[in-house]
């Protein structure tokens, strides 16, 4: 990686946020409050990357479902299948006896994603989903 200059700039803020953001560089283990701000900045352009639409994003949608339901693992993986083109990887753990835990890296236009997202999550029988949004940065 190249080593870009780093930019100082001051912001002003009404004190009540500033002690908000300062709890949160506390309670989140920041060694800075610069470092929390370039993370805030690159979530809100990771979103806008994702609201924007038109560029290819990745997704990790984490999935906890019932091993017992046979269909349901089908349905999982026929999903899968059908939608190939947009499935990166796939890790499968044994959590217990009774349930799965799955970690699809999905890739392509937000869209794509979250309706694919959407259908897995959907499924009776998954317990618990949620979705990663995660795009390429450059900065
Ligand atoms: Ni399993």
């Amino acid at each position: 990686m190249d080593t870009e200059p780093t930019i100082r700039f001051s912001v002003s803020l009404p004190k009540s946020l500033l002690d908000a953001l300062d709890e949160r560089v506390i309670d989140k283990g920041y060694a800075s409050r610069s470092e929390l701000v370039r993370d805030l900045i690159r979530e809100r352009l990771i979103e806008s990357i994702w609201e924007d639409g038109e560029t290819e994003v990745a997704g990790v949608l984490t999935l906890v479902y019932d091993h017992h339901d046979r269909t349901l693992t089908q349905r999982i993986l026929d999903i899968q299948h059908r939608d190939y083109v947009h499935v990166v990887a796939t890790t499968h753990v044994h959590l217990d006896h009774h349930n799965c835990l799955e970690t699809i890296i999905l890739y392509g236009k937000p869209a794509q994603i979250a309706h694919l997202s959407a259908e897995l999550s959907g499924l009776r029988g998954v317990r618990f989903a949620k979705l990663t949004r995660a795009a390429r940065l450059d900065h």
